[in-house]
């Protein structure tokens, strides 16, 4: 054979082919629970980008950073000779992908740089600010993440046009690769919205798959946009987009609908009425918007992109394709007479004059004033001059009432949209990070926050192991059954969620509204626990030497230790220091996003015609930041620890109920049980031994899920192996021990 004939030539190779996720598109997927591994992150293992972080010179980068801001190259020519509204447009688009119906988005990965978001048509451009931004971030090098240096560029690009912000705080390590955790919505066209407005009766779901095929749902007209209904989590209006349409609803230029859109959407990210045209205002009070000619000039995005172009797209063919001919939004709007600065302009504008439709060069719905003033400067041309202009989703904020009261005062009170806008754009970018222990830099505001779901400060000596051990022989003396600990442990530490790493143990949370009030925390039994460990909680603060106290979230997790130890024969281990938040320090209603719809760890609900019952137990284990094998073992031993939400005995396939072994994977894969759906629906099932037809058990899709799927189902092997009971319990261990710490970041 000649060297040139290499026998690989005509096979696709390198990933290519027909493959698993083409045959079977709606099989459960486990990937997302496999991502950001240590294989993928091209850091040393040691590395933690925290401590890199307090070695970063922060004056220095901020001063770059506001030298950058005025440094205009000519590959990509600054506006008004400034770049500031291009990077805090960087920044909001990165911080707003974050939802708080599930805590995904958001800008704490640096995921702006990967597809989907590279390429998300409302992210034209920004491949060029990012690009700018690239040798101050070679400069810094691994002291600065990329998810830190969009957000901080954005906070320095405001402070240098005059607006001092409310804070900012570093700590956002970089992932490697595209992130495939987030339903962005099921269509297949950008700028799509069928689906999300269609009870999902067209598309594919994405998250864990699992999605059962409707038929196709009505056509919408114009009416629709006044009365629709986004499906949740989605935080935006269409695919693509970050929040809404600029042109209006589905680009029918109405901003009473346009304001109903912005509404829901910001009301997604958790912003209220006030935080939403604060942002709104605030941000298009900077800088300007792009649509010189027809987006036909505008080659492929990013990922579509040649390969010399090398990470940058949408190519524009249009006269010189940057500066004054730049395409981006497809809109040509100026704001204010002063686009560099921090100004009220924007509102004096929106209520000096009487808008009027108009289209931009591109042919997009946009609005100009009715007058003949030519007072906003041309951002390249000084001898050029225009008339003010507005997109519909700016007349949103005079034109809806709500909107109009508040803007209206600010109108007035200019300092009360400072405070209302810096508060907003501080919570925009730190939403994400979680408590403030893990918050990094020399600008973290003083003042604390609602939304940071604060938790008090230990002020007193904690518990030594002399105390635990007594503690825990009391927990187990009250008249409570060790599982009823299990139970209240497990839903007080698995509300939290990696996404926006809210949630857990600490706090005590679970005591307060709403927890406490949630189905499947089984209240009555819940408060009994309660009640119980409150009685240890008294008698040993009201008589411990040294001023020593435990907090109840101390002890909710303390009484799920004790019980494991007892079920287990094993030690579980148990570290101290949380402590117990007030109702006042708890934004009742935000919590509500915590509460599970579904939750098969506990057996709880029955998915959708949408979802299937088994991609939620996918979706809570990945918010929960647990692998495939720490999946299966914390569902193998939560059933035969009887830990049901409800004391069901669905999936307890074990004549020890209560005590942890791996009886769970011993029983589900015995090739002499033959299982039946009970009810029709394919969601409860009997198993029957083949040869008696005598009924041996019961189980839900989450339990014979490990059975069915080929990788769980090889992870089930492992722990019903007649080797494996000991590795199993410390598989356990070691899984239960992970989920009751996730939101210790202050002795991570
Ligand atoms: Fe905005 C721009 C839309 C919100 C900030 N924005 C822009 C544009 C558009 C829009 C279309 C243009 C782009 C281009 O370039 O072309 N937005 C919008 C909407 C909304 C918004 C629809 C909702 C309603 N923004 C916003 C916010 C913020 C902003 C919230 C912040 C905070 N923006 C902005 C800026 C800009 C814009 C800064 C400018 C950029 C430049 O300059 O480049």
């Amino acid at each position: 054979m000649a060297a040139s004939e290499c026998p690989v030539k005509k096979a696709n190779i390198g990933g290519g082919g027909t493959r698993n996720r083409d045959w079977w598109p709606n099989d459960l997927r486990l990937n997302i629970l496999r991502q950001h591994t240590g294989v993928t992150n091209p850091q040393n293992k040691e590395f933690e980008y925290a401590q890199a972080f307090k070695s970063l010179d922060y004056d220095a980068i901020k001063k770059d950073l506001t030298a950058l801001m005025t440094d205009s190259q000519d590959w990509w020519p600054a506006d008004h000779g400034h770049y500031g509204g291009l990077f805090i447009r960087m920044a909001w688009h990165s911080a707003g992908t974050y939802r708080v119906t599930d805590g995904r988005g958001g800008g704490g990965e640096g995921q702006q740089r990967f597809a989907p978001l590279n390429s998300w048509p409302d992210n034209v451009s920004l491949d060029k600010a990012r690009r700018l931004l690239w040798p101050i971030k070679q400069k810094y090098g691994s002291n600065i993440s990329w998810a830190d240096l969009y957000l901080l560029t954005g906070n320095v690009a405001l402070e240098s046009m005059g607006c001092p912000t409310f804070g900012f705080a570093g700590g956002r390590a970089d992932t490697y690769e595209a992130d495939e955790s987030v339903y962005w919505g099921g269509e297949t066209t950008w700028l799509g919205n069928d689906v999300r407005y269609d009870d999902g009766k067209k598309g594919p779901a994405g998250g864990g798959g699992g999605v059962v095929d409707g038929d196709e749902g009505p056509k919408k007209d114009h009416a629709d946009i006044h009365s629709r209904d986004l499906e949740a989590p989605l935080a935006a209006a269409h695919m693509g987009l970050i929040y809404v349409n600029p042109e209006g609803p589905d680009g029918i230029p109405d901003p009473v609908a346009s304001a109903r859109d912005i509404r829901t959407t910001f009301g997604r990210m958790a912003m209220n009425d006030e935080e939403t045209a604060a942002l709104i205002v605030g941000g298009h009070t900077f800088g300007k918007t792009h649509g010189a000619a027809s987006s036909d000039n505008v080659g492929p995005e990013p990922n579509a992109a040649p390969l010399h172009q090398q990470g940058l797209g949408w190519n524009n063919k249009h006269g010189s394709g940057k500066g004054p001919d730049t395409i981006t939004s497809g809109l040509e709007v100026i704001w204010t007479s002063e686009p560099n600065k921090w100004t009220n302009k924007y509102l004096e504008y929106l209520y000096k004059y009487e808008w009027e439709l108009t289209k931009s060069p591109a042919g997009a719905n946009q609005w100009v004033a009715k007058t003949d003033d030519e007072i906003i400067p041309d951002a390249f041309d000084s001898s050029k001059k225009h008339k003010p202009r507005m997109l519909t989703s700016d007349l949103a904020l005079r034109f809806d009432p709500a909107y109009e009261k508040i803007t209206r005062r600010w109108l007035e009170h200019p300092d009360e949209l400072h405070d209302t806008f810096t508060r907003a754009w501080f919570k925009l970018l730190h939403r994400d990070m979680g408590p403030r222990s893990r918050w990094l830099g020399p600008e973290i505001p003083k003042e604390v926050l609602i939304w940071e779901d604060p938790v008090p400060d230990v002020d007193h000596p904690l518990i030594n192991e002399t105390d635990i051990t007594e503690l825990k022989k009391e927990i187990l003396a009250t008249k409570v059954e060790p599982t009823s600990f299990i139970r209240a442990a497990w839903s007080a530490a698995s509300t939290f969620r990696g996404g926006d790493k809210r949630g857990g143990a600490n706090g005590a949370r679970i005591r307060l509204d709403p927890q406490i009030n949630w189905k499947v925390n089984n209240g009555s039994e819940l408060k009994s626990v309660l009640s119980a460990l409150e009685g240890v909680q008294k008698k040993f603060n009201g008589s411990a030497p040294g001023g020593k106290k435990v907090s109840l979230a101390d002890l909710i997790v303390l009484a799920g230790v004790a019980a494991l130890e007892k079920a287990s024969g094993l030690p579980v281990p148990f570290t101290p220091g949380r402590t117990d938040a007030s109702q006042e320090q708890t934004d009742a209603q935000s919590f509500t996003h915590l509460e599970p719809v579904v939750d098969g760890f506990r057996n709880y609900g029955v998915g959708t015609n949408r979802v299937r019952t088994e991609a939620f137990i996918i979706d809570k284990a990945h918010q929960l930041t647990l692998s495939a094998p720490q999946l299966t073992t914390l569902i193998g031993g939560l059933r035969t620890l009887n830990a049901n939400w409800d004391g069901s005995s669905y999936g307890v396939f074990t004549k020890q109920p209560g005590k942890l072994s791996n009886d769970f994977f011993v029983e589900l894969l015995d090739i002499n049980t033959e299982w039946t759906p009970t009810n029709g629906s394919e969601e409860f099932f009997e198993g029957k031994d083949r040869k008696s037809g005598t009924k041996k058990w019961t189980a839900t899709r989450t339990d014979l899920i490990f059975g069915h799927h080929p990788e769980f189902r090889a992870v089930a092997e492992v722990y019903a192996a007649s080797d494996a009971e000991e590795k199993f319990k410390k598989d356990f261990v070691a899984a239960w021990d992970k989920v009751m710490n996730l939101d210790r970041f202050d002795v991570k």
